[in-house]
């Protein structure tokens, strides 16, 4: 019986229906700061910086797995640091201490964005320097340590995985760095072109939903006597740069254009990042692998957002 925190998110809109659909849906606790918008499962609010509600709804639920979601994404951290710091690791350790006293397998993402501009950039090593320079980074570095210390010293079987931007039609991600490589799809369908406010040349990992949410089960079913690392897998499954995107979408919508307006704020953040990451740890460990490369990617979701859109 999963309990998710941040179900609401980028990701948890999706996860908890992938979960409900493998576990069943009365095994699923959706939780989130803010009311579910329809009825499709078992939903309580939590702040997951209230240690006591989210012990109670965890034991109240017979809960044996936590996946904590929520968190403040790269941009935003930065604008609020001390309230990214307070949420992030507050309601991180709070997840931790609850799956500690009720024996739960713990979930979190951590994020490429926990390597900074000393780690190397191409390939990105699963064992290397990471001195990020962003408070996101910090958060999310400072979070594989204490998940493997809850691992090492409590023996809570933690588990996470270093995500690239994440790419979904779905929920629109809010305050990250890499979310251009969404709205570049809404905008396409919308206006047949899109102003990046990351800079042409700007290399980053990404990932399409889909397998990001199997990477997630596939990690947590797996084998714990293969796994050598815990927190976190490197997990990628393509990267690339503005021009490339626009490029695939052109293979639908031959007409498209791309400007940039760079935001240095956020341009900032792209450049502290590597280019692509190496996630052989992760296939050698517990079997990962990605069903969608760029066009693949491209295509789903043009599909999928001009049906969207039709009905907005
Ligand atoms: C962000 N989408 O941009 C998130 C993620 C690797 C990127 O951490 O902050």
């Amino acid at each position: 019986r999963i309990m998710i925190t941040g179900a609401l998110g980028q990701i948890g809109s999706e996860l908890v229906g992938k979960l409900q659909g493998i576990y069943g849906v009365d095994n699923v606790l959706a939780t989130d700061i803010r009311p579910a918008a329809q009825d499709n499962g078992p939903f309580q609010l939590l702040d997951v910086t209230d240690a006591q509600r989210m012990y109670e709804l965890a034991k109240d639920f017979k809960a044996d797995t936590m996946m904590h979601m929520a968190a403040l994404l790269s941009a935003t951290a930065e604008e609020k640091p001390l309230l990214a710091w307070n949420l992030n690791m507050g309601g991180l350790v709070n997840a931790l201490e609850a799956s500690r006293e009720l024996d739960m397998q713990f979930f979190t993402p951590s994020s490429i964005g926990a390597f900074g501009p000393s780690t190397p950039k191409k390939n990105t090593p699963q064992d290397t320097l990471q001195r990020p320079t962003t408070m996101y980074g910090v958060n999310k570095v400072s979070g594989e340590l204490l998940c493997d210390y809850y691992f090492q010293k409590f023996g809570v079987d933690t588990r996470g995985v270093r995500f690239p931007g994440l790419i979904s039609y779905v929920a629109q991600p809010g305050g990250g760095t890499t979310d251009y490589a969404v709205d570049i799809y809404y905008k396409a369908i919308e206006q047949q072109k899109y102003t990046s406010y990351i800079a042409e040349g700007t290399y980053m990992d990404m990932m399409y939903m889909p397998d990001a949410l199997q990477s997630i089960v596939e990690l947590m079913e797996a084998d714990a006597s293969r796994l050598e690392h815990r927190n976190a897998f490197n997990v990628t499954a393509m990267s690339f740069e503005p021009e490339e995107i626009a490029a695939s979408i052109r293979k639908h919508i031959p007409e498209f254009k791309l400007s940039y307006e760079v935001d240095p704020i956020r341009q900032a953040i792209a450049d502290s990042w590597p280019d692509s990451i190496d996630a052989s740890a992760a296939e050698k460990e517990w079997g990962f692998k990605t069903r969608y490369d760029l066009d693949a990617m491209t295509a789903d979701m043009l599909e999928k957002l001009k049906k969207k859109l039709a009905h907005a």
